[in-house]
């Protein structure tokens, strides 16, 4: 069976994204000056869009109605808020425990470091595993905000395995003591709700209880995504990373065709799969959180700049040295994964609130452009696994160190454009 036939009942519609008609006029003709490392340099590329009167009313009224209503969280987020607020409005707090110190106090640096993930356990098919595939008996915790937990739901859903592993997502917003769960009441509210935002099954009102559960010392970062085995009540496992790998092999036993030829990770593919993992992780997943984080110019300057040379990359890579419509041509892999994540969530929030806007990939990368919404578009396991309230929201409303007054920017407008949709200024230019 070819690739392409194995990926197509995955699609929307009945042409695979290669096949679609590819406007290459608009996209092709592009001049797009080079990086230059040196932000003085720069010229300025990037072209706000002026809004569709459609897309900015639209979104007007949804931020609006959300004004209106009593807060989306209650008066608990509203407690938890406060002591955040007061704990990171400068960069003087001296407690270590506070979770969204997130360079730690008196590191000179100005540098994130992200913390290693603590459960590293593998699911197998294995016989004698201690934690054997089986149908019913793992779940996801996730939030849709999250790239990392973004990441395993699209392998969950591309693997087919919606009936065979659960998930819930959190709130979008994470207060001084994490990620918690929706109340009842607030699951149907227009800005949180989504598939499966629901009250945690037990009553659980923080993610970090669920962690506490299984290691009441535990004392690493509350993170999503979390595996977890309902029959043992453990964490499986706690790495983004590996769950993909587990749920792209290890239930392989319980799922159909055309599903179980879905490899994501394919053998002959393993080691440029994990050469491009290995720069885009560190210079563009992580890279923007390093950007964003960062808490001298310094340690800004450099991390964006390397940022965006590693879009130069990739734009490079998917403009000139594959055959499209995925990183490696005609077969969807992790990496489309990974860096999907990343960025569809580039525009909305990384360009202004982490202060990436060297360029934003709609009218400063089209190749790049282009690959991202051909999975949005064409894949539903892209789509449906997107919610870009729950992605601008959280971040905007929760790292109170870097907007301290959680006023969430109405734009860019539209989140995604429509596929065959330009900027006014690229469109003008092709
Ligand atoms: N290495 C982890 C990183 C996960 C991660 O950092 N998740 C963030 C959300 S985007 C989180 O839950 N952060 C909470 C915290 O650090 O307190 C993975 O890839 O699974």
């Amino acid at each position: 069976m070819s690739i392409r036939t194995r990926i197509s009942p995955l699609l929307r519609g009945t042409t695979p994204p290669s096949l679609a008609p590819l406007r290459t006029t608009t996209l092709g003709t592009l001049n797009r000056p080079s990086f230059s490392p040196s932000l003085s340099s720069l010229s300025p590329t990037v072209i706000i869009p002026s809004p569709h009167p459609r897309y900015f009313f639209s979104t007007i009224t949804k931020l609006t109605k959300m004004a209106a209503q009593d807060t989306p969280s209650g008066k608990e987020q509203k407690a938890d808020n406060n002591n955040n607020n007061n704990n990171n409005n400068n960069n003087n707090n001296n407690d270590d425990n506070v979770i969204t110190n997130w360079v730690k106090p008196g590191d000179k640096s100005g540098e994130f470091k992200r913390q290693s993930s603590t459960f590293r356990s593998f699911i197998s098919s294995s016989p004698g595993s201690e934690f054997p595939a089986e149908a019913n008996r793992y779940h996801l915790y996730v939030s849709y905000a999250c790239p990392w937990a973004n990441r395993t739901l699209i392998a969950r859903k591309l693997k087919g395995l919606e009936d065979i592993i659960s998930f819930s997502v959190v709130h979008w917003h994470m207060g001084a003591k994490g990620w918690r769960f929706v109340t009842a009441g607030e699951a149907d509210q227009e800005d949180v709700k989504g598939e499966n935002v629901v009250p945690h099954e037990e009553g659980l009102g923080y993610l970090r209880e669920l962690y506490f559960s299984v290691n009441p010392e535990y004392e690493g970062r509350f993170t999503v995504p979390v595996l977890w085995d309902r029959k043992q009540k453990r964490i499986v496992n706690n790495e983004s990373s590996e769950i993909l790998r587990m749920l792209n092999t290890e239930f392989n036993d319980l799922i159909d065709e055309p599903f179980k030829s879905v490899d994501l990770y394919p053998e002959d593919l393993r080691k440029e799969i994990d050469e491009a993992n290995e720069w885009q992780y560190d210079l563009i997943n992580n890279g923007v959180y390093k950007s964003g984080f960062a808490t001298t110019q310094e340690a800004y300057e450099r991390n964006v700049k390397a940022l965006f040379e590693a879009l130069d990359r990739a734009e490079k890579h998917l403009g000139e040295e594959t055959e499209g419509p995925y990183w490696f041509g005609e077969r969807l892999t992790e990496v489309d994964i990974r860096l999907f994540v990343t960025i569809v969530r580039f525009d909305p929030v990384y360009v202004q609130h982490f202060k990436c806007n060297i360029r934003d990939i709609r009218s400063g990368y089209p190749a790049i452009h282009k690959w991202m919404r051909n999975l949005y578009w064409n894949i539903p396991a892209f789509k449906d696994t997107t919610n870009f309230n729950h992605i601008k929201f959280h971040y905007t409303k929760s790292h109170t160190n870097i907007n301290p007054l959680s006023i969430t920017p109405v734009g860019p407008v539209p989140d995604i454009l429509p596929r065959w949709e330009e900027v006014p200024a690229v469109s003008f230019r092709g």
